[in-house]
This record gives structure tokens, C-alpha cells and sequence, in this order.
């Protein structure tokens, strides 16, 4: 079997189009006891990536692709939509390799929007700052090791597209299950599991409460978790569905807290407030290097929600 892609068609980033089709072809083969051999290279605009199987048809390029690369949630969705109306017709080798091309291109464009969306976020300078913001700090000074964990919330959920993980195992998160509260005490667990490694819990302020008083657990043990508190006052989910839903009417869903930085001090914790996104990155890397528990609390704009999925879904 062979893969052949015009340069044209995936746009210029070799490099990645390369990695991706080893990785591609390492997976494919794993999984299908085949045996494959991996050329890809640039020659006259053209990419090749020869695979030699032992069966002819198991190799399935589309599946492996799909699970390869980390995009985001818009953009995963629309890869999902473009790849179900690519399979309906696939049946045969040939038409697997056409759709890998296919994939691809898509891949590497979608691959593109997300980071210059990332980008455009690093400069975010509002204040209250957006959790967009806070993530693209984030990403700059969290070690690649760091173990996160990420609450229900509004704001954390912004961290399932904005965090980078390179290592199995650093990212905790309750997937639909949606508990709030659950980031501190996982993260506790985490950082008894692994204490070598840097843990960070992300909460919003409603979920934080939720657990908090573990602090007192995290400070008799010494387990030095960092917990970022993201401060909008309110059940920020709560409220983006009264906003997409009810046009703003908004009942029950502001609440008030305590500063957080002097909450875990009165625990004995360290605690940190850091109003301006160009403080975040000191804050969090000065946390991470005191083995004690600590909190961050971080103010963030009260009318900055994601869109609800289920008002995305809604009919026009
Ligand atoms: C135990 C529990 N109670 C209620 C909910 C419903 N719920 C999901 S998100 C949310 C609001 C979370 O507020 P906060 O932690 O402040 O995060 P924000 O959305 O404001 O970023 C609520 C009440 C839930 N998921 N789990
Ligand atoms: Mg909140």
C-alpha cells in the first residue's frame, strides 16, 4: 500500500504531516499484527509513506489518525462531522488511503486555527482577566510532568482544549460525570501517588468550596498541591445556560466568597491572589517550588462562559 500526498493538499508543514504518518503506521500495525515500513518524505511536493502489509486490506489509516493528534473540541467535532461523511463510502483499501489523505489535510489545517486561536488568547489582556488567559499562562510555565487536575466548572472546562499533555497519566478529570469538587481531593491522591511530580488542581470558586476543607488534610500531611481558584463570583455553567436559555435572566446563581489566598492561610496553607495575567506565571511557578499546599486565587470576568453544548445542538 501506498500513501501519496501533494504538497498542495496539506499545506507545508512537512514535519508534522512526517511524524504524524509514522505514528500513524506504528499504531496501525500494532494493532494489526502487520508488518509496515515507513517512508516519508518530501521529494518534488509530493509526500510518500509506503506501508507493506502481510493481509492486504487490515491496515485502517483513518481510525489510527483520528486518535493520533490532540485537537480541540470545536475542532474535533468538525473533524468527526467531515469523517463520518468521508466513511459511509469506505470499503476498500484504495478508498482507506484516499480517506487518510483526506484526514490529513484536515488534520493539519484544523491543527493550524487552533494554535493561532491559542495565540490570540496569550494576549488577552482584560481585566478581570479571562480564563482563556489564565490557561495560556498556564501552558508556559507548567512543567511537562505536572500532574492537573481539572473541577466541573465553567472555568476549568475552558482547560480540556488549553492544556498541553505530553505524559500518560497527568491528567485527571471527571469527564461527564461532572462532580464539582472533585480536582482538590483527586489531586491530594495524586500527589501522595506520584510526590515527585508537580500537581495543580483547577477549581472555580463554587466547586472549590465544595471540598476545601481538605486543606486542612493537605496541610497536617504536608501534601503540596497547588490549587488554582478561578473567582467569578457566581455558578458560572449555571449561568450560560440562563444566558443561552433565558435570555439573561439570571435567578440563583451568584454567590459570594471568601478572599482565597488569606482562606488557606488561616489553614496554615500558602496562599497567593494575582490580579494581572503577567503575575500568574510567578505565582503558580513560586507555589510549585514550596513543598507546602497552596492556593491561587485568580479573579475572572463573571460574564465570560462557553457556549452550552446543548444550546449549540438547539435548533435555529
Ligand atoms: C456536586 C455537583 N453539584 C452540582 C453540579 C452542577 N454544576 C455543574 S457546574 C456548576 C457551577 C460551577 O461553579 P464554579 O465551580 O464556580 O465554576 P464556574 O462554572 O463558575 O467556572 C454546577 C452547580 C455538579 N456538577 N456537581
Ligand atoms: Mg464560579
Amino acid at each position: 500500500m501506498c500513501v501519496a500526498l501533494s504538497r498542495e493538499r496539506i499545506g507545508n508543514d512537512l514535519q508534522i504531516v512526517r511524524e504524524l504518518l509514522r505514528h500513524v503506521v506504528r499504531r496501525s500495525v500494532a494493532k494489526r499484527r502487520a508488518h509496515a515500513h515507513v517512508k516519508a518524505e518530501p521529494a518534488c511536493g509530493r509526500l510518500q509513506a509506503r506501508v507493506h502489509a502481510r493481509e492486504r486490506a487490515p491496515i485502517r489509516l483513518v481510525g489510527a489518525l483520528w486518535r493520533s493528534v490532540g485537537t480541540g473540541f470545536g475542532e474535533r467535532k468538525q473533524l468527526r462531522r467531515r469523517r463520518r461523511k468521508k466513511l459511509r463510502d469506505r470499503q476498500l483499501g484504495a478508498e482507506r488511503v484516499h480517506l487518510a489523505e483526506v484526514e490529513l489535510q484536515d488534520r493539519c489545517c484544523l491543527r493550524g486555527e487552533r494554535q493561532a486561536r491559542l495565540a490570540a488568547e496569550a494576549k488577552l489582556a482584560a481585566q478581570p482577566m479571562k480564563p482563556q488567559r489564565v490557561y495560556a499562562e498556564l501552558r508556559r510555565v507548567l512543567p511537562p510532568e505536572t500532574i492537573v487536575a481539572l473541577d466541573a466548572g465553567a472555568a476549568p472546562a475552558y482547560g480540556y482544549d488549553r492544556l498541553s499533555f505530553a505524559r500518560p497519566r497527568t491528567f485527571l478529570t471527571p469527564l461527564d460525570l461532572g462532580g464539582l469538587g472533585f480536582a482538590f481531593p483527586v489531586a491530594l491522591g495524586a500527589k501522595l501517588g506520584r510526590p515527585q511530580a508537580p500537581v495543580v488542581a483547577i477549581h472555580g470558586d463554587g466547586g472549590y468550596l465544595m471540598n476545601s476543607q481538605e486543606l486542612e488534610t493537605a496541610v497536617r500531611h504536608n501534601i503540596g498541591v497547588v490549587t488554582i481558584v478561578m473567582n467569578n463570583n457566581c455558578w458560572g455553567s449555571e449561568k450560560a445556560y440562563q444566558k443561552h436559555f433565558y435570555g439573561g435572566r439570571y435567578i440563583g446563581c451568584d454567590i459570594g466568597n471568601p478572599r482565597y489566598d488569606q482562606f488557606a492561610r488561616l489553614f496554615g496553607a500558602a496562599g497567593y491572589y494575582v490580579e494581572h495575567p503577567d503575575q500568574v506565571g510567578d505565582a503558580v511557578q513560586k507555589a510549585l517550588s514550596e513543598s507546602s499546599p497552596a492556593v491561587i486565587e485568580i479573579p475572572i470576568d463573571p460574564d465570560e462562559f462557553p457556549t452550552p453544548v446543548a444550546a449549540i445542538k438547539r435548533p435555529e
